[in-house]
């Protein structure tokens, strides 16, 4: 790990969210932490120990008592930044904090720009930078499953399996140069063999950027249908709470209507849109239009049918409209408590999925059937598992992927080894931008003004 910079100046932010709490926290890192501290805190301590909260008072430069706070103290290098870090826990009302905040910063702290504790952190070698983006991640996960794969890779399982990929190139390239500078006692053995392997490592963590997608960012599911066939009511079901209107007045939903759902660990926002069919009601056309605008964004489409009811024109003019993104289709059929008429084409009849809106009937299996369509059949151990869910490591993997099969072109075009060792250091250096050990400095600040003041 890289050696801990000393930054000439303390930072300082409120790290509690903007609102009335019951305690607001600012946070201070930086070599003068203490100093500051101590020219503002009053308590019954006459030495204080790392690790330790001590209860006082703040004070400012008028000796007037601005909050009666708690006090953790956190020297380096065991602390978040690496740095002497101190957090008041002052009353949570607004006024409050952002008195202790100003005391601070009138005492020599500089306001921290956003996610520059966390940078700090990075700065300082304790994190890499998929780590720090794990942070961000952490702090924004929706279910469950993200915040645990967020955790996995803050914990350093996705940096360990590229660094891995790292050091089997960096092996190769080591190869290479002795080969070429000692030829006599050097022999390149099996460097395709191991390029590949190398290859596959990282086709395994590109492919697994789609299903990280679907945890990190959720999934939108818009349900579509004709008229009356229950498509608010299953919204309704879906997200156990009455949020559209439902009546038996065909044309009841006009507008999208849209809720949040967490399908056994994956967020989605599902929409209810109202009835498609043939009208000429010119308000209900609006609605319709922007029925067929969310069926076509959407990554999974319901198309409700009424099982009570004949299949007719306007379901089949739905089948027949939405036959090319049969992917990402599921069929429905509600209203299974009543008598059945309905008679789907034979192409659709096994897939049909069975639902009562109104009952509660079926919607398990429909949720079930949901996250297969968008995860597929893969169970995985979420303890352990990493994907990618960020862009900018796909398309560093993806560079890197390219860099490697341009080295087995030159090695198969028998090309000379030091251009083979060039494709080497690219796929290198494209792996060491997503932890950070080859990105730029722009690229860092990006990422860091993500995050929020006060991490
Ligand atoms: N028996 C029964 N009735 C249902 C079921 N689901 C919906 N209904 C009824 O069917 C009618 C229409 O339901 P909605 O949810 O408003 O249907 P919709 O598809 O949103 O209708 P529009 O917005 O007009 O397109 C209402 O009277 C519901 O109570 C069900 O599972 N069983
Ligand atoms: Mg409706």
């Amino acid at each position: 790990m890289e050696a801990r910079k000393i930054f000439e100046d303390t930072i300082a932010a409120i790290s509690t969210p903007v609102g009335t709490g019951a305690i607001g926290i600012v946070r201070m890192s930086g070599k003068d932490s203490l100093k500051i501290l101590k020219n503002i805190f009053k308590c019954n301590c006459h030495e204080v120990l790392s690790h330790h909260i001590y209860h006082g008072f703040i004070i400012n430069s008028k000796n007037e008592i601005v909050d009666e706070v708690l006090v953790n103290i956190m020297l380096a290098p065991k602390t978040y930044t690496r740095e002497d870090v101190v957090e008041i826990n002052c009353h949570g009302g607004l006024l409050c904090i952002d008195q202790v905040l100003q005391t601070v910063l009138e005492n020599g702290a500089r306001l921290a720009e956003p996610g520059e504790f966390t940078k700090r952190a990075y700065l300082n070698g304790r994190i890499d930078l998929l780590q720090a983006e794990a942070v961000i991640d952490i702090i924004n996960s929706k279910t469950n499953l993200a915040k645990q794969i967020a955790f996995n890779q803050l914990n350093g399982s996705l940096s360990q399996k590229i660094n891995e990929c790292m050091q089997q190139i960096l092996d190769i390239i080591a190869q290479i140069e002795a080969a070429i500078d000692y030829p006599e006692e050097y022999e390149i053995l099996n460097m395709k063999e191991k390029i590949e392997v190398a290859m596959q490592k990282v086709k395994k963590l590109i492919d697994s950027a789609d299903t990280g997608k679907i945890i990190h960012d959720g999934i939108t599911i818009a349900i579509i249908g004709k008229p009356n066939v229950g498509k608010s009511s299953l919204l309704n079901a879906l997200a156990e709470k009455n949020s559209a209107i439902v009546t038996d007045t065909p044309g009841t939903t006009r507008d999208v209507i849209h809720e949040y759902i967490n399908i056994d660990g994956v967020a989605a926002k599902i929409l209810d849109t109202a009835g498609i069919h043939h009208t000429n009601d010119s308000i209900e056309n609006l609605g319709i239009e922007k029925a067929k605008i969310c069926a076509d964004n959407a990554d999974v489409i319901l198309l409700v049918f009424d099982a009570s009811r004949e299949f007719d024109l306007d379901d089949q003019n739905l089948l027949d409209a939405y036959k090319k993104v049969a992917q990402k289709i599921l069929f429905v059929e509600n209203k299974i408590d009543l008598p059945q008429k309905i008679l789907v084409p034979e192409l659709i009849r096994e897939k049909l999925i069975s639902v009562s809106a109104q009952n509660n009937l079926g919607l398990e299996n429909l949720r079930s059937k949901i996250k297969s369509l968008v995860l597929g059949e893969s169970i995985f151990d979420k303890n352990n598992e990493s994907f990618i869910c960020n862009m900018r490591h796909k398309s560093a993997l993806l560079n890197a992927y390219n860099s490697l099969n341009v080295a087995l072109d030159t090695i198969n075009s028998q090309m000379p080894d030091d251009l083979l060792s060039i494709d080497l250091r690219d796929a290198y250096d494209f792996l060491g931008a997503i932890t950070g050990q080859s990105v730029s400095d722009k690229i860092a600040d990006e990422i860091f003004s993500k995050f929020c003041v006060g991490k």
